[in-house]
Parts: C-alpha cells; structure tokens; sequence
C-alpha cells in the first residue's frame, strides 16, 4: 500500500478529498492511505503555537518558520516502516513541474511525504535539511501547497494498481501517448439539434478507430502545438 503524508496548517482542506470519488474508494479498499500532520503541533510555542516569522532582508509576508516544519516531517519518517521508500516532496511554483512522466516516477515509492508551505514558503534551510524535492503543478500561484498536494496525490494514485476500475483505466491510454483526447458522446442521439458524428454509431469499429485518432492529433496540434511538436519529434525518431 502506498501512503501519502500531507504535512500542512489546513488538514480540514484534504477532508472530503480523502472521502469522495476514485481517491476515497481507493482509501476505503486499503489500496492507498492519506494520512494529514497538523504542523502547528509541533510548534516549540506552546503558547500561540506559532509557525511563522517575518523574512531576513524584509519584504512582504511571512515565512514558515523550519523547526516546526523539520519537526513534523521527521516525525513522520520516523514512524515510517524500516523497509519503506521514503520521499519528501515539497509543493512550491519553484519546483519541477508535475507532469505525467514525474507521476509515474513517483510512483515508485511506498511513502510519499508531502509538504504544503502557506504564507510566502518555508524556510529554506529546512528545506535542504529534508532533502525536499520541489515539486510545481503549473504555471501560476496558489495561496497553499494544499491544492497542488491533493492534484499530486490523485494523479499519483490513480496509476497505482487497482485504483480505477476497469472501466475507468481504458481512459487513461491517449495522455500517455503525449496527446490530447478525441471528443466524446454520449446520448441522445441528436441534443439542441446536434447531431452525434456520425461515424461513431456506423458500427466499424476501425473506422471509428481511425478518427478518434485523427481527432486526437487535430486537437492537439490546434491546442497544444508543445505537445504536437514533441509528438512529431518521437515519431521521427520512431519513438
Ligand atoms: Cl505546488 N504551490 C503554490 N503555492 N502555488 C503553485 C504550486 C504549488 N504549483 C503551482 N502554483
């Protein structure tokens, strides 16, 4: 089984996360854990149970600071079986980008410790202390690393084996190949006057074949040119 330890200030956000759709039947079945640390337990405050501090140098907002952060995630890998592979991901927009290829690298791992920074980020020295691997889900910013810990920990999971069912894992063929889906119908038949491409109920399971195949390339070429262009570049190369 494979465990995801979220280390964050907002445990409440993975909640129905954990309890819902593909993720909380996975949980449900034993396939995967999710288990959330709540980092201001281990604040050395006791007090306030502060976790944070202003910047050296200055500049706007507040950092977390690295003993409660270090704490929290030691405390985890401490409890972690002997055995276990054991990975800290840090979720920040100066990470490498998760991508599908990283999903299944990560895949690789029994436990995947995950780090969620809030207000500006960490203290860095933390950070290295953990051997943190950055990790960013995109091009944009995000109040928390919650957001981006739940999108890591669904697009991990659902490769792990049993996760989707049978019905659910046909679907996950077309993004390995680095292109988009082809479009989908379902009924009626014809819905505000539109019909369903024809061809699709023809019955020629070929034909249909071949222009789900040619739609899927459209797409990606109109887009996500990127991905048209790194397609085109494996082909030639006969990849
Ligand atoms: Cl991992 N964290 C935050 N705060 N913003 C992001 C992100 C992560 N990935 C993209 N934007």
């Amino acid at each position: 089984m494979m465990t995801f330890d979220i280390c964050t200030l907002f445990p409440e956000m993975f909640e129905t996360f954990t309890k819902t759709s593909i993720i909380g039947r996975a949980v449900a079945q034993g396939l995967i854990g999710v288990c959330t640390h709540q980092i201001r337990e281990y604040s050395a405050d006791e007090k306030h149970r502060k976790v944070d501090d202003y910047t050296y140098g200055g500049g706007a907002g507040m950092l977390m600071q690295a003993q409660p952060v270090y704490d929290c995630v030691s405390a985890v890998l401490g409890k972690a079986d002997a055995g276990d592979r054991t990975h800290v991901i840090y979720l920040t927009p100066q990470g490498r980008v998760l991508t599908q290829e990283v999903a299944k690298e990560l895949t690789a791992y029994d436990r995947l410790v995950l780090l969620c920074g809030h207000y500006e980020g960490v203290d860095e020295r933390a950070l290295e202390a953990l051997d943190a691997d950055g990790i960013s889900i995109g091009d944009y910013v995000l109040s928390g690393g919650e957001l981006a810990a739940m999108v890591l920990t669904d697009t991990v999971a659902r490769l792990l084996p049993g996760v989707l069912g049978n019905e659910e894992s046909a679907q996950t063929e077309s993004f390995d190949e680095g292109l988009l889906e082809y479009p989908q119908y379902t009924r009626p038949e014809v819905w505000m006057e539109k019909r369903v491409p024809q061809i699709l109920i023809s019955g020629d399971h070929k034909k249909v074949d071949e222009w789900r195949r040619e739609q899927a390339l459209q797409r990606t070429k109109e887009r996500r040119p990127d991905l048209y262009a790194a397609y085109q570049k494996r082909q030639e190369a006969d990849g």
